[in-house]
């Protein structure tokens, strides 16, 4: 992102290109919008918490911005007036404490720890529109619902915590160039929800990734795709989609200069233009070698910048072809959680930590778990060379049967996939986590999976399964694993079953589907700094020697193609209370709280080292 101003002092000098959708008061998806020339709006917002959301609805429960005059509400930012004294007004944001932008409220403020609920945050912004230009509003993600205000007028409502939200502000910003946003966020849980009222990480509310306005010319790029076609590494395939007055019968020009790639399309009547270009001279993208080309769209007035690697990825029976070339896995299960501070990761710097830690463990493949996270974050594995497995919030026990519920997950599914689809990185879309089998959940996901591949079909699908055990034999036969293209499943061995970490390792395991093997996640509880003998649980000792019989125990895995262990760091966790073990804290990371490595982390860094010997 390159940040323009701070919205505070600005006065906007909106120049250049950028993009997005013309639906007013709608969602939009503006590819790349953080590549776009923007005003920023992160920094101090002020809030206000409103448990028993007064700003929102009336004493008889109506919501205000569904009343006649669409009034009453927090949203109107009233000020009193010179009649001041005979004006009741209950609330001021500009007298009220701030919170910074992006970044949760419960790591920010000690009363918030827990808090679930609503809060309100407003920011002030100046920006005169320019003839002839759009605007649009983006959060990189809200938890969990919210409803965004401005001007005192309501652009919309969205659920899901971690996919952006875009809005079309064009016809809505002040002539005088004197704005403000209010945001009603919401992280109240329900059972109907995605994720559910039950999860294994904390409940971060808030406004936690960027916030900006991106300006595009009236005719504007709103999307692209540019990646290699589906297993074919000498074609480069994708489209280019305009909108705005003028959109059918434009030429755009893809130019990759570098690679000597230089393509005039024109637009069909939609908008919209496709290309398949020979790409036989383009190196390719891998872990090893995380090269990427800087790519240009223009259109018009209209410029977008990319930087974009170019790779294959594929199964042939138990085998991960990267490129034509069997690979393996190497991975770790990271949280979008900075341990440190604790919180959600806040940015790059933040978000530069862990995949720099991966990396040091011997990592060549993350498992971003359990939700999308930050688009930057996307960018980042692109150019550490990581690859990615990305995620929804379909966890556990989701209303199976509740149409608006599918409805929802489909909409996340396709936000994350709209969002990352440019990504070298990126080689498989999960539909979800340890999802107990039944016939409506097979049903829903297999949905799921279908969407997935409509969107895109040069990446690879799962989720991650679960087992079943009869005495030592593990079985993995979920049905759910015949839609997809590997046999990912948790397994924890060692902690929640299976003895102690030396008796783990007379398991044998009978997996039904001919695909490539990836162990999602395996581990268990150390406190960093607490040391003991090996059957001593919650010590370091323990922990190394789970992970010592683990892979015991998986070599007896004939398809074995990668491991995702739980988890790179400790994580807070509002399940885990043991008052001297866990304090609030998933204890499972390799990588303690204060930045600790446990003696689990150089376990698992030498098995790596050996594979990195196997395979590269
Ligand atoms: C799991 C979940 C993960 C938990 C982990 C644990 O199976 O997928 O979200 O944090 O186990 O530590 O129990």
């Amino acid at each position: 992102m390159r940040p323009l101003l701070n919205a505070l002092t600005a006065l906007v000098l909106l120049v250049g290109p950028f993009a997005s959708h013309n639906l007013r008061a709608q969602s939009a998806q503006l590819q790349n919008a953080p590549g776009r020339r923007i005003l920023n709006l992160n920094g101090s917002w002020n809030y206000i918490i409103d448990p028993y959301e007064n700003g929102f609805y009336d004493y008889r429960r109506e919501a205000f911005d569904q009343s006649k005059s669409g009034k009453g509400g927090y949203y109107d930012n009233q000020k009193p007036s010179s009649k001041q004294e005979t004006e009741l007004i209950e609330y001021d944001f500009d007298k009220s404490a701030a919170l910074q932008v992006p970044g949760d409220w419960n790591s920010q403020d000690p009363k918030l720890l827990y808090y679930e609920g609503t809060i309100w945050y407003k920011k002030s912004f100046s920006l005169t529109p320019k003839p002839g230009k759009r605007y649009f509003l983006y959060f990189g993600a809200i938890n969990y619902e919210s409803h965004i205000y401005l001007n005192g007028k309501k652009l919309g409502m969205r659920k899901g915590g971690f996919t952006p939200i875009q809005y079309d502000i064009t016809d809505r910003l002040s002539s005088t160039g004197d704005n403000f946003v209010i945001v009603k966020a919401d992280n109240t849980r329900h059972a109907d929800e995605v994720p559910t009222i039950n999860t294994d990480w904390w409940n971060y509310g808030g406004i936690t990734r960027d916030v900006f306005i991106a300006e595009t010319p009236a005719t504007y790029i709103t999307d692209y795709k540019v990646q290699l076609a589906k297993n074919d590494p000498n074609t480069l395939a994708g489209y280019v989609q305009l909108s705005g007055e003028g959109k059918a019968g434009q030429t755009v020009t893809l130019n990759i200069a570098e690679a000597g790639i230089k393509k005039s399309l024109k637009t069909d009547a939609e908008g919209r233009a496709t290309f398949a270009v020979p790409a036989k001279k383009l190196t390719r993208w891998s872990p090893q070698n995380p090269k990427l080309y800087p790519v240009s769209l223009t259109s018009g007035s209209d410029a977008v910048q990319d930087r974009i690697g170019f790779r294959t990825i594929q199964t042939k029976g138990t085998d991960i072809l990267l490129n034509g070339k069997s690979t393996f896995l190497r991975g770790i299960s990271i949280h979008d959680e900075n341990p440190l501070i604790p919180g959600r990761a806040r940015g790059e710097g933040d978000l530069r930590m862990l995949l720099t830690w991966a990396k040091e463990l011997g990592c060549n493949y993350v498992r971003l778990a359990h939700y999308p996270h930050n688009e930057a974050m996307l960018k980042l594995a692109d150019e550490m060379g990581l690859l990615v497995w990305a995620e929804v919030p379909v966890y556990w026990t989701i209303a199976w049967e509740n149409p608006a519920t599918y409805q929802n997950a489909e909409t996340q599914l396709t936000d994350l996939i709209s969002m990352g689809k440019n990504r070298a990185s990126i080689v498989v879309w999960s539909v979800g986590n340890e999802t107990p089998p039944s016939d409506p959940r097979l049903k829903f996901m297999t949905s799921l999976v279908k969407k997935a591949r409509s969107l895109d079909d040069t990446r690879l699908i799962s989720a991650a399964l679960e087992l079943h055990r009869d005495g030592s034999k593990i079985t993995v036969d979920d049905p759910l694993g015949a839609e997809l293209d590997l046999t990912s499943f948790n397994e924890y061995a060692g902690w929640y079953w299976g003895g102690k970490p030396s008796e783990i390792t007379q398991y044998t395991f009978d997996i039904k589907y001919n695909k490539p093997v990836i162990i999602s996640e395996f581990g268990g509880d150390a406190l960093g700094g607490y040391h003991a003998d090996a059957d001593t649980r919650w010590s370091e000792e323990y922990q190394e020697a789970l992970y010592q019989n683990q892979f015991k125990m998986l070599s007896g895995i004939a398809g074995l193609r990668g491991l995702t262990p739980w988890i790179l760091t400790d994580f807070r966790a509002t399940r885990r209370q043991h008052p001297v073990y866990q304090n609030g804290f998933n204890r499972k990371g390799l990588i303690s709280n204060t930045g600790q490595k446990k003696k689990a982390f150089y376990t698992v860094q030498e098995y790596y080292r050996q594979m990195a010997q196997k395979y590269d």
